[in-house]
């Protein structure tokens, strides 16, 4: 902070230089020219860090779409930092790990509802609503759910998705059915990801239709989400419409469309915006989701994903500042493209900060700052470019 009485030694310390200047050596007679000086200009003072109101972030938004953020229960009982934060500023949380298969059904006939319950009455007791996530994936999910005749596969899964969309009907505002169901592979001449899930059900992709059918059938309020990644990319994006195409015109329920945007700093906002428009296009009525946005400050190349090789070496503590800079203007490009598409309800980040990521680990052990509270949970420019347009990152 740059004080009064910062300012005043400034003033005095610029009369004395004055004087030194003006100052006589004394017995010489001829009269210098008159010296003029100029204090020094005192410092612009740094700006004061940008606090958001209680409630700014989620009100910037408020009649357009949702603010949530992906959170653990370890983060609501913790020192109550994060909780604050999530209370303040979100309206919306999303499990993002306790409600997955694995946690709440490890052994079969097995039911564990010690973390979801948790969440679901913090999120209650705050106002705030509730995405699920998620009921079916081909990770977090115990062997047993695969073993079996297809018959028996699905029997079961369809007791899974019954018991735990009962369990939450009318508290739960919106699941992601199924997740990362479409491939990567685009040689395989059908959109669909070959997985545990799709040998379980025989070699096809009905346990998608079984699961979206048991969740409509548990609870009909519900809005019933497929959710994606890298749905910026034209080919994985096209099989993506596949796969909804094919559940919309066979009237399969489904009322939305997740994007779950874990991208980075050398993203294009309109690359990611072209994602909702196609979906836009292609379907109208459908509500579109942002399901797991964060921002990565390593541009990696594709090597990095795929055998680790070739990544962007660890910032540590030193993350240059014009990497901070190109993270808050992709932040703000997003959130201006996000007003301006009707079918967006939903946009949540994947955690809350930077002290939590599951980039911290992913592709490679490093620090990352996805997000948009800092580690020290002071918010990010990040969050300012988003609220505040005349702020220049
Ligand atoms: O961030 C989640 C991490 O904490 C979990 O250990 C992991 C496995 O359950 O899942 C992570 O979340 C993933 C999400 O469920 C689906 N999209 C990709 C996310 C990052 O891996």
């Amino acid at each position: 902070m740059f004080t009064a009485r910062d300012r005043l030694k400034l003033l005095a310390g610029g009369a004395a230089f004055a004087f030194t200047g003006c100052g006589g050596g004394g017995g010489n007679s001829s009269t210098p020219p008159p010296i003029t000086m100029t204090p020094p200009t005192p410092p612009t003072p740094p700006p004061a860090a940008f606090e958001p109101a209680v409630g700014q972030f989620r009100d910037a938004f408020s009649g357009k779409f949702a603010i949530g953020a992906a959170i653990k229960t370890s983060q609501i009982n913790e020192d109550g930092r994060d909780a604050e934060i999530l209370e303040n500023q979100f309206n919306s949380i999303t499990s993002e790990f306790e409600m997955k298969p694995e946690v709440i059904a490890p052994s079969e006939g097995v039911f564990d509802w010690t973390a979801p319950d948790a969440l679901v009455e913090y999120a209650e007791s705050n106002g705030m609503a509730i995405r699920g996530h998620t009921l079916l994936w081909h990770q977090a999910t115990p062997d047993y759910f695969f073993a079996g005749t297809p018959a028996e596969v699905r029997a079961r899964l369809e007791n899974y998705v019954t018991e735990v969309v009962t369990r939450y009907r009318g508290r739960i505002f919106a699941w992601d059915v199924v997740n990362e169901v479409v491939t990567d592979d685009s040689s395989l001449g059908d959109p669909y990801r070959r997985s545990n899930w799709w040998d379980a059900s025989g070699g096809n992709a009905d346990y998608i239709d079984w699961a979206l059918e048991a969740a409509r059938a548990a609870d009909p309020d519900c809005l019933l989400f497929i959710n994606e990644y890298s749905t910026r990319f034209a080919g994985k994006r096209a099989r993506y419409i596949e796969v909804i195409r094919d559940l919309v015109d066979r009237n399969i329920p489904l009322d939305g469309v997740g994007h779950q945007m874990h991208i980075s700093v050398e993203t294009n906002a309109s690359d990611v915006l072209a994602a909702i428009d196609a979906i836009d296009a292609e379907f109208m009525g459908l509500d579109q989701h942002v399901t797991e946005l964060d921002i990565s400050i390593y541009a990696d190349p594709e090597s990095c994903f795929a055998d680790q090789t070739g990544c962007r070496a660890d910032y540590g503590s030193n993350v240059p500042e014009d990497i901070l800079r190109t993270q808050a203007e992709l932040y703000r490009g997003l959130f201006n493209g996000f007003s301006e598409r009707n079918s967006i309800k939903s946009v949540s980040t994947w955690g809350i900060s930077d002290a939590q990521s599951w980039l911290d680990t992913f592709p490679v052990t490093r620090t990352n700052a996805p997000l948009l509270w800092d580690r020290d949970r002071d918010s990010k420019t990040a969050l300012q470019a988003i609220l505040d347009p005349d702020f220049t990152p």
